[in-house]
């Protein structure tokens, strides 16, 4: 139990940091590079910090109910994950707004891991009738899906530098 609470510290942290210094790298980058769609299906950097804030908003959902319950039956927004982009025009939005919203949405969820009952780590979200996720999963996997979003978020700003 000690061991998963560490790795959350560290999870934790790692979130933190990677909030911190992806507003201070990409704070300045003008709007028509952030607005940049290097597919027409493709998200742009706004977007995918959109996208992030639903993560982040869903989460933080699956994070505070699983402490509440020991099996939650709640839906999923992945495969509807671009139409949520779309509806809340993230394309639009000011780009501060959304960094910040971001940062601080991260920020409250990294606090909220270290504060976690380790008794509930193992409590499970019911994706569907197959698939079921503990608590620890969930919260180990936001981190890598934040981090493959930010990757996602350079490759996008170099393709704009290339077009
Ligand atoms: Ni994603």
């Amino acid at each position: 139990m000690n061991q998963k609470m560490d790795n959350l510290d560290e999870v934790a942290s790692k979130i933190g940091q990677a909030v911190d210094s992806a507003v201070q790298r990409w704070c300045d980058v003008p709007e028509e590079a952030l607005r940049f769609r290097p597919s027409a299906k493709a998200w742009s950097t706004k977007e995918i910090i959109g996208h992030l804030i639903d993560s982040a908003s869903n989460n933080h959902q699956r994070f505070v109910r699983l402490q509440l319950t020991e099996r939650l039956i709640f839906p999923d927004y992945g495969q509807d994950n671009i139409h949520w982009v779309k509806i809340q025009g993230y394309q639009d939005r000011p780009w501060t707004q959304l960094l910040e919203l971001w940062r601080y949405f991260n920020k409250q969820l990294a606090y909220l891991m270290r504060l976690v009952d380790p008794a509930a780590l193992s409590h499970v979200w019911q994706v569907d009738p197959k698939t079921s996720v503990t608590l620890f999963d969930l919260m180990t996997d936001y981190l890598r899906h934040l981090e493959d979003h930010l990757d996602q978020i350079s490759v996008t700003l170099d393709a704009f530098r290339e077009h």
